[in-house]
């Protein structure tokens, strides 16, 4: 009956298979995918199939959007938009992970997935959401694109609407280490980030894709397995 959260794993499918295994996760287990599951590494495709396939085996899969599953949308809709996805997003990788030169060749259920991704989720005194909350307007739950992109937001957090909820957010990739000191401070603090920029292999102490089991405090971290080097390119 654990509880854990998982965000920005940006293709990368050999390594959300090991973190997978190293949680153990069951089908008692529940998982939060908070985003961001295309682009930039090369199994786009492959995480997005496993994804919906523990869904129909029954597993207990809660997926939110991030700003680069929003933005292959935008992509397919807006032909302005479509380069600078696929030469700047890494959106050339999803491409090729997919097979096809065309978004127009990617079958309906992908887009049905994406197209069904709500913002946020809130249980058990947690919140999820891809980047952060801004809380600059009255109710910073009501969905809105910011919540996608938001960076540097804990300063304008408001304690008093949040009370003794905590926020479980990605999209910014941090240091494994940063990661443990969030954990450190989440009951002071009310918040952490878990994204361990899994496809930022190359940058000290980031490369690692987490897991965060929030009914029981602890991390998990995978190093990432996955080939980047077409994002990089080295
Ligand atoms: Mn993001």
């Amino acid at each position: 009956m654990r509880k854990i959260a998982i965000t920005d794993i940006h293709g990368c499918y050999l390594s959300f298979e090991a973190l997978l295994d190293k949680t153990a996760f069951a089908k008692n287990d529940e998982l939060y995918l908070l985003g961001d599951f295309i682009d930039r590494g090369p199994g786009s495709k492959k995480v997005l199939d496993r994804i919906i396939n523990l869904k129909s085996e029954g597993f207990n899969i809660n997926c939110i959007a991030g700003n680069h599953d929003f933005a292959m949308l935008d992509a397919k809709t807006d032909p302005s938009f479509f380069s600078s996805w696929y030469n700047g997003w890494g959106g050339k990788q999803t491409m090729e992970s997919f097979g096809v030169r065309s978004l127009d060749h990617i079958p309906g259920k992908y887009w049905d997935f994406i197209n069904g991704l709500d913002m946020t989720i809130e249980i058990d005194g947690y919140i999820m959401v891809h980047a952060g909350l801004n809380f600059n307007v009255k109710n910073p739950l009501r969905p809105d694109i910011d919540m996608l992109y938001l960076r540097n937001w804990y300063g304008q957090i408001k304690y008093g609407w949040l009370g003794e909820r905590k926020i479980i957010h990605g999209h910014t990739p941090m240091k494994k280490y940063d990661i443990e000191y969030m954990l450190q401070r989440l009951e002071k603090d009310k918040v952490i980030d878990i994204d361990g920029g899994c496809f930022a292999k190359y940058h000290e102490g980031k490369g690692y894709l987490c897991a965060f089991d929030f009914s029981n405090n602890k991390l998990y971290f995978q190093k990432c397995l996955d080939d980047v080097s077409g994002y990089w390119g080295r």
